[in-house]
């Protein structure tokens, strides 16, 4: 089994879409073993985005993601981290296929809802970070 951290960033918060967005992972048969609601700090959001740490975005990219509640959740099964992206969509909101989270109402390349980790390796280093 795998598993793989997932964040309902402000604006999913904000748009009330809590409950959307677990119910499509519920829906694909996958397990909600951690959740939390918390306000992300400075801190922690720069361990999160380290690898974004010399790009033009990371600046609006970290005050976006303190601009109020986040959902910080460890989604498991099997092919987690593929599947729960597959889900999400991709970044670009001209590029994320209408049915996924991204596509159905995410318009901007940096407000997209969600996070999700990209590789096991990036899993295990965002879980212990977040949890
Ligand atoms: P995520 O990490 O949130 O699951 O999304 P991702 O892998 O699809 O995107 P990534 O390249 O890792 O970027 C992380 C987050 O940074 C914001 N972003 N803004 N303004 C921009 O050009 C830009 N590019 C990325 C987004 O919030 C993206 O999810
Ligand atoms: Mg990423």
């Amino acid at each position: 089994m795998e598993k793989t951290l997932v964040i309902i960033k402000p604006d999913g918060v904000e748009r009330g879409l809590i409950g959307e967005v677990i119910s499509r992972y519920e829906r694909k048969g996958l397990k909600i073993k951690e959740c939390r609601l918390i306000n992300a700090t400075k801190d922690i959001l720069e361990q999160h985005y380290i690898e974004h740490k010399e790009k033009p975005f990371y600046e609006g990219l970290v005050s976006y993601m303190m601009r109020g509640p986040v959902v910080v959740m460890i989604v498991e099964g099997n092919e987690a981290i593929q599947l729960v992206r597959n889900i999400n969509g991709s970044t670009k909101p001209t590029e994320a296929a209408m049915g996924t989270i991204r596509g159905d109402f995410a318009n901007s390349v940096t407000e997209n809802i969600v996070h999700a980790s990209d590789s096991i390796e990036s899993s295990e280093r965002e879980i212990s970070i977040w949890f």
